[in-house]
């Protein structure tokens, strides 16, 4: 069994990141004893937007540490950085050879994202899911971690497998995405239509991992709910309620029953300070951990160790896949 997932490193990390993919890894880890786990820092997506030089460097460095500060271990995870296996590129190649332009404008966050960008869209928006198909069949992963807002972009991936096996030969295996029961969609605080995300430019709504921790007590304290007064779930008529219930189920591992029957007779007031000292609790010790080990050799030993690991996996396969194309000499 093999399991692969990546985040970007376009900005900061988000609470929306933590709960969605990077608390899956962890949970999988140790529920998988038996798995290979891949674990990448997904820097070439990244270039899908502008990123200003210096920013990304430290990103990339800071979401290795943040991975490992977060509970991934060094011995039970190959934890890598994609542009260092050129066959991510190699083999997205082959993707974008084997997918539809119309399947790739039919992504709902190619649509969204350029609704929001007007100019400047770059090519590689528009083909970042070929890119993600690689990252993932280059290792035959059997399970990918991700959250809600990627469903769309693993069904395409496993499409694409299926499409290639089809014509040339069984040679990827098809993967299933893994989900998580809550935390899989958290929303903007501001905004709780809409996603939390790294990218997005108001501060206000998103939590970053790495941020003074009062600064996200607050941004809790003062995020958006409606006028009734009652707590439940319902994500319809109370995003910003059913959001604050959602990621208080994803921190502390209840339910939203469980969470509907505590809350019932307490205000809004009280279900945010304890949410707020639930967000310390949890990330306190993430950041004591991540300060640690930003400037360790630790560090730079697991990402050379994954980068072996990763690449013998990966150029087996692209020589394989090149093999089964006829682009041989
Ligand atoms: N709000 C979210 N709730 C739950 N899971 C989320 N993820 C992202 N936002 C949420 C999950 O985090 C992983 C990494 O995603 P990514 O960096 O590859 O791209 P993304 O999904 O586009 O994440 P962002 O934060 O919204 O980044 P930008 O703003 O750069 O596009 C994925 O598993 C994702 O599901």
């Amino acid at each position: 069994m093999r399991l692969v997932s990546g985040i970007q490193p376009s900005g900061n990390i988000t609470l929306g990141n933590y709960l969605g993919a990077i608390k899956q890894y962890i949970k999988l880890q140790e529920e998988l004893k038996e798995a290979e786990i891949f674990i990448f820092i997904a820097d070439l997506h990244a270039l899908t937007v502008p990123q200003e030089r210096q920013a990304l460097q430290k990103s990339i460095k800071s979401l290795a540490a943040l991975y490992l500060a977060s509970g991934l271990e060094r011995d039970r995870v190959n934890l890598f950085i994609q542009s260092e296996i050129p066959a991510h590129s190699q083999l997205g190649y082959i993707m974008e050879s084997t997918v539809y332009v119309p399947e790739l404008q039919r992504m709902t966050q190619y649509k969204d994202k350029i609704a929001k960008q007007k100019e400047g869209i770059k090519a590689s928006l528009l083909t970042y899911p070929a890119l993600m198909a690689a990252d993932i069949l280059l290792y035959n992963a059997d399970l990918v971690p991700i959250g809600d807002d990627q469903k769309q972009h693993l069904e395409l991936t496993r499409t694409l497998a299926e499409r290639f096996n089809n014509t040339y030969g069984n040679t990827f295996v098809v993967p299933k995405g893994y989900f998580p029961k809550t935390g899989a969609r958290i929303m903007s605080l501001t905004e709780p239509t809409k996603k939390m995300s790294k990218s997005e430019e108001n501060p206000k709504g998103t939590i970053y991992l790495l941020d003074p921790i009062n600064q996200s007590k607050n941004k809790i304290r003062s995020a958006v709910t409606d006028s009734d007064t009652k707590i439940y779930y319902d994500k319809k008529n109370k995003p910003g309620i059913s959001n604050l219930l959602d990621i208080y189920s994803a921190l502390k591992g209840s339910s939203i029953k469980e969470l509907e029957k505590q809350y019932q007779n307490s205000s809004y007031r009280e279900l945010k300070e304890d949410l707020a000292n639930l967000l310390e609790v949890v990330i306190t010790p993430i950041q004591e951990k991540y300060f640690q080990i930003i400037n360790s050799k630790e560090l730079t030993e697991t990402l050379n160790i994954g980068k072996e690991r990763a690449s013998l996996i990966a150029s087996r396969t692209i020589a394989k896949v090149y093999r089964k194309l006829g682009i041989l000499r």
